[in-house]
C-alpha cells in the first residue's frame, strides 16, 4: 500500500523541496473523495479521461483474452495504470511529441489514434501502417499523432526523448508555447545507464539558457518481470532521483488520475516556460502479468496484488465522477457497453485481413532491391 504521509498540499515543484519527491500527492483517497486542498479539476476534462481510461481497460482484456486463443502472439497491458497513461496524454497537446514505453498505447488513443490500427498492427497485417506487421504487437507509432514507435530495448526512449526535446528547443527557441517531449518508462528502467545518460543530459542541456522542453515519467508499477522494485533503486523513492541531476522530483499517486492530471499540467507549463524538466513518479502497481510471457504467480505474493486492485483507478475517478453528478451508473454502463461493441465489431472486420505482401518484407531498406536481396525474394516466394 502507497505511503501517505504527505498527501498534500499541491507540489511546490520547488527543485529543494525535498518532500514533493518523498511524499505521495493525492487528489482522491482510496475510495474516491477529495482529500488535500489541491487545485479543482473540470469534470468534464474529469469525465473524458474516464472514458479512455475505460475503453482501454476493455481493449486490453480482449487483446489478452486474443493471445490466449492464439489470434495474436503477444501483449503487454496497462490494467491497473490507466490513470497514469491517460492523465499524462490529457495535460499535453497533440503536437507535443511522445516516446512512450510498453504500456501507453492509450496515451495515442486519447489522442484519437484510430482502433482499427491499433488492431491491424497487433495481427501484424497488411493495413498495420505502424511497423507493417514487422515487429510484436503493442510497438504502435503515428506521427499525425506525436507518439514515436517504442523500440523493445528497454531505456532507449529517455536518450531518445531528451534529443527530441533538444530538437524542438532549437527549433523554437523564443516561442513559449513551443511543442514539448514527453518520455516515458518503467521502474526497471531507472537501473538502466541510458536513464542516468538522460537525466544527466536533461539538466546540463540549457539551449539559450531554458531548460528543455521535456517530461521524464516514470511509472513505478514495482515490479520489472520478476523483480521488485526494492531490487532496482536503494533510494527511498525514484522521484528523489531527479535533485542529483538538476531536475525537479514529484512523486505522485499514479493510481489517481486527477493528481496524476495535475501534476503533469504544472510539469507542461514549466516545461513550456524553459523552467528546469520536471522527472515525474508516478507509483501504482502492475496488477496483471508483465505480458503475456509471463506468470507471476511463480515469483510474486498474489495477496498484495489483490489488495492493489482494490485501489483500482477507474473506481476511484468513476466515484468522483458519480459524486460529481458528471456520471451515472446507467451512464457508466452504457458507455462500457459501448466500448465493448466497438471493440468487437472492429475486431471482426481487421481479424480476416491478410499479411502484408511478401515483397514488403525486402523492401524500406534501399531505393532500389539489390541483387542478393532480389534473390532472396525469388527463393522466399518459391520461384527460384
Ligand atoms: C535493455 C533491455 N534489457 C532487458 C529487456 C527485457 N525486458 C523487457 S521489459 C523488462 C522489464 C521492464 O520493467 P519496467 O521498466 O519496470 O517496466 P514495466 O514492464 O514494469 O512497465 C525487461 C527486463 C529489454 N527489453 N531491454
Ligand atoms: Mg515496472
Amino acid at each position: 500500500m502507497p505511503d501517505t504521509r504527505h498527501t498534500s498540499p499541491f507540489p511546490s515543484f520547488d527543485p529543494d523541496d525535498l518532500s514533493q519527491a518523498r511524499g505521495l500527492f493525492r487528489v482522491l483517497d482510496e475510495e474516491g473523495a477529495e482529500v488535500g486542498d489541491a487545485p479543482a479539476v473540470d469534470a468534464g476534462v474529469a469525465l473524458g479521461m474516464w472514458r479512455s481510461m475505460v475503453r482501454v481497460r476493455q481493449i486490453d482484456e480482449r487483446m489478452l483474452a486474443l493471445q490466449r486463443q492464439g489470434r495474436i502472439g503477444f501483449y503487454g497491458a496497462a490494467t491497473g495504470q490507466e490513470a497514469a497513461v491517460i492523465a499524462a496524454a490529457e495535460a499535453m497537446e497533440n503536437t507535443d511529441w511522445i516516446h512512450p514505453a510498453l504500456r501507453e498505447g492509450g496515451m495515442a488513443l486519447h489522442r484519437g489514434f484510430s482502433l482499427r490500427t491499433w488492431l491491424s498492427h497487433c495481427f501484424g497485417n497488411e493495413d498495420d501502417t505502424c511497423t507493417k506487421g514487422r515487429q510484436m504487437p503493442c510497438h504502435y507509432g503515428s506521427r499525425e499523432h506525436g507518439y514515436i514507435t517504442l523500440s523493445s530495448v528497454m531505456t532507449t526512449q529517455f536518450p531518445q526523448a531528451v534529443g527530441t526535446a533538444y530538437a524542438m528547443a532549437l527549433r523554437h527557441p523564443n516561442e513559449a508555447d513551443r511543442p514539448l517531449c514527453f518520455a516515458a518508462i518503467g521502474d526497471g528502467a531507472t537501473s538502466e545507464g541510458d536513464f542516468h545518460v538522460a537525466m544527466n543530459f536533461a539538466g546540463v542541456m540549457r539551449p539559450g539558457g531554458l531548460g528543455l522542453p521535456l517530461i521524464l515519467f516514470c511509472q513505478n508499477n514495482q515490479w520489472a518481470i520478476s523483480t521488485p522494485s526494492a531490487k532496482q533503486c536503494a533510494a527511498e523513492t525514484l522521484a528523489m532521483k531527479a535533485v542529483g541531476y538538476g531536475l525537479v522530483g514529484v512523486r505522485v499517486d499514479g493510481n489517481d488520475a486527477l493528481a496524476v492530471l495535475l501534476v503533469m499540467q504544472e510539469a507542461v507549463a514549466r516545461a513550456r516556460r524553459g523552467e528546469p524538466p520536471v522527472f515525474i513518479e508516478a507509483l501504482t502497481y502492475r496488477v496483471g502479468a508483465h505480458t503475456t510471457s509471463d506468470d507471476p504467480s511463480r515469483y510474486r505474493d498474489e495477496s498484495v496484488t489483490e489488495r492493489w486492485r482494490q485501489l483500482d483507478p477507474i473506481a476511484r475517478l468513476e466515484t468522483w465522477l458519480i459524486g460529481k453528478g458528471a456520471l451515472t451508473i446507467d451512464a457508466a454502463a452504457a458507455w462500457r457497453s459501448d466500448c465493448d461493441t466497438e471493440i468487437r465489431s472492429l475486431l471482426s472486420e481487421v481479424e480476416p485481413v491478410g499479411p502484408p505482401a511478401l515483397r514488403t518484407l525486402f523492401e524500406d531498406v534501399y531505393a532500389e532491391m539489390p541483387d542478393h536481396l532480389a534473390a532472396q525474394y525469388e527463393q522466399a516466394s518459391g520461384a527460384a
